[in-house]
């Protein structure tokens, strides 16, 4: 039995499945079919057709290149894939439908697929891969690998090349992803060879993983579709533990400074957001009030009587006062944005995994390692401090702040006011929810209003791109099926990612989307006033989202007055589905 194929548009006539859209049973020789036939797909007469003598996935005994690849990321455990198929990627998409362990996502963007990817990896530490065709399927990846370049997530993303025949410049489809993709992977490759297969995928993997970033494979299609032999089939790389422990000398150093310090502080960043319990211990034992970063927001709840808040843009006046006394400020794997503006002269001990970022300020003792490695070696040796300050410290930074907050948050103003918003959302949020953040006014709001009390929380850090908080939040619900999944956007970011709506009702993912809907591009028209630029270019003409919601098969409300805030969002919490909250809100910041 053999296989024939269409010269002109690529069918493939299989003799022993024959082709039942146009009556040619089963086990058909295609000698035997009648000269009338035509091709079901382009109707090409019979001799347009060519036997085909190798590499028929639908006969083959060995895996094919795709089905190893599968196989062996589903080893060092990416079993989420997100992406959108076509010509180029057939071969993989195939491989993972058939794969029990791996799951397809199937995105209406690839941006939405690749922000998805890197929001998963923020979320949860595991990797998830995107996969999509080669050209404009890779390249509508960029801005979502971009933001997992920048905030150091790890994101795998697998596309398709054209077929090796076609390689080259000039290609339909073809680009060189090579040179594309290089400025955002730490590791980038493509499989001409299969017997290359396994060395490209766990380099790929090992780079992701150890050196914190995107890794980009390209798998011509015909390479996809080629059986490959066991022996080349098998993973042996293996990812290493990189817990960096730090070493001794430089840890007694810190010990002797944190010891000597009658005013530390403690600057919690994203490279500390798995230790929360050690950063407790750590910061009751010294008696040391802690910060953290906006990115870091949430490590520790704003209630907890050592946190005292953001320190940066979206921080108290009074956290910035903390930290310029302080005769001591420890970072905790701080990334020094100037969204978080820490002070060059403060003396400081700055601990961060990555060697390259250390020596930030004029006065640094650098400690190489792991947050958690480092706070678990000094816990061993450090002694309960003398002073018992640092409480009350907090009170005095907390309390005032408190106090503006909440004075903030009126209740009465319409449109609705951001803060109230925040406040109600505060309330509401459960305690083990998880909050995807969008950029602009609504995430500084968030960042500065919101009061966190458990919730995992996810945004787009350095490279700040509008368009993340709606598809994180398809990556928190899929992440965490269990848990209640909240979009805080703004009515411009969400208009980026709103194609992907119908996504998170196609696959059951119930989640409440608020919309902080201002009808403007809120920090632009901000910026504009800072820097007196007259308003320009920035008001937004929007559709229902209400309406827009319920057409996508999920639901929706809106929201134009503050005593509606509360019920409507509890609502939203009870639907099955995906809930658009459309809150009517007042675009400037302060009246
Ligand atoms: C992809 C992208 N384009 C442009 C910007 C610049 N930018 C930052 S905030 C903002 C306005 C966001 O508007 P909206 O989503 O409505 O939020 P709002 O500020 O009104 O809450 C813009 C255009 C950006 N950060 N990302
Ligand atoms: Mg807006």
């Amino acid at each position: 039995m053999a296989v024939w194929k269409c010269s002109i548009c690529e069918y493939l006539y299989d003799e022993m499945s024959g082709d039942q859209s146009t009556n040619i049973p089963p086990g058909t020789p295609f000698s035997s079919i009648p000269d009338t036939w035509r091709c079901p797909i382009c109707h090409a007469d019979k001799t347009a057709f060519k036997r085909v003598l190798e590499n028929n996935p639908s006969t083959a005994i060995l895996p094919t290149v795709s089905e190893a690849i599968i196989k062996n990321l589903v080893h060092f455990g990416i079993t989420e894939y997100f992406g959108v198929p076509g010509t180029s990627s057939l071969g993989i998409i195939d491989a993972i439908r058939k794969n029990d362990n791996a799951r397809f996502t199937l995105f209406r963007h690839e941006e939405n697929a690749a922000m998805a990817a890197s929001a998963y990896n923020k979320l949860t530490g595991k990797i998830a891969a995107c996969v999509t065709i080669a050209g404009p399927g890779a390249t509508n990846l960029t801005t979502g690998l971009y933001d997992a370049k920048e905030d150091r997530a790890s994101v795998l993303s697998i596309n398709g090349q054209v077929e090796m025949q076609y390689a080259g410049p000039g290609g339909f489809q073809e680009i060189d992803q090579d040179a594309f993709f290089r400025p955002v992977t730490v590791f980038n490759n493509t499989i001409y060879d299969k017997k290359m297969t396994m060395k490209i995928l766990t380099m790929a993997v090992q780079h992701a993983v150890v050196r914190s970033g995107v890794a980009q494979i390209s798998v011509p299609n015909d390479i996809q579709k080629q059986e490959i032999d066991p022996e080349y089939a098998t993973v042996h790389g293996v990812i290493p533990n990189r817990m960096i422990r730090p070493d001794n000398e430089t840890l007694q150093k810190a010990i002797t400074l944190i010891h000597s310090s009658t005013s530390p502080v403690i600057l919690a960043g994203w490279g500390a957001h798995s230790y929360p319990y050690q950063l407790e211990t750590f910061a009751d034992r010294i008696d040391a009030p802690i910060l953290s970063t906006f990115r870091a927001k949430g490590i520790i709840p704003d209630e907890h009587p050592l946190y005292a808040g953001i320190l940066g843009t979206v921080g108290s006046p009074g956290a910035r006062t903390m930290v310029e006394q302080a005769d001591l400020l420890i970072t905790l794997g701080v990334g020094f944005s100037k969204m978080t503006r820490v002070p060059e002269h403060t003396r400081i001990i700055q601990v961060d995994y990555d060697p390259i970022r250390l020596g930030r300020g004029k006065d640094t003792l650098p400690v190489y390692g792991d947050v958690g490695e480092v706070l678990r070696e000094i816990l061993q040796s450090i002694p309960s401090s003398s002073h018992s300050s640092a409480r009350n410290r907090v009170e005095q930074v907390k309390k005032p702040w408190e106090k503006i907050r909440k004075a903030e948050a009126d209740d009465r103003s319409t449109p609705i006011r951001p803060p109230y918003i925040m406040e109600i959302l505060s309330k509401i949020i459960p305690s083990d929810a998880i909050i995807s953040v969008d950029v602009g006014e609504n995430g500084w709001w968030f960042g500065r209003n919101f009061r966190m009390k458990g919730q995992k929380f996810v945004m787009s850090g350095y490279l700040a791109t509008m368009g993340f908080g709606f598809p994180g939040a398809i990556a928190g619900k899929i992440a965490y099926p269990e848990k209640r999944v909240f979009c805080i956007t703004g009515d411009g970011g969400f208009a980026m990612a709103m194609g992907d709506f119908v996504t998170a009702v196609k696959y059951n993912l119930p989640m409440v989307v608020i919309i902080l809907n201002n009808h403007e591009l809120g920090m632009i028209q901000v910026e504009q006033q800072i820097e007196k630029y007259p308003n320009y270019a920035t008001a937004l003409h929007n559709p229902d989202f209400v309406l827009y919601a319920k057409s996508c098969g999920g639901e929706g409300t809106r929201v134009e007055k503050p005593e509606e805030l509360e019920s409507a969002v509890i609502w939203a919490t009870s639907q099955d589905c995906p809930v658009i909250v459309d809150v009517i809100t007042d675009p400037r910041r302060f009246v």
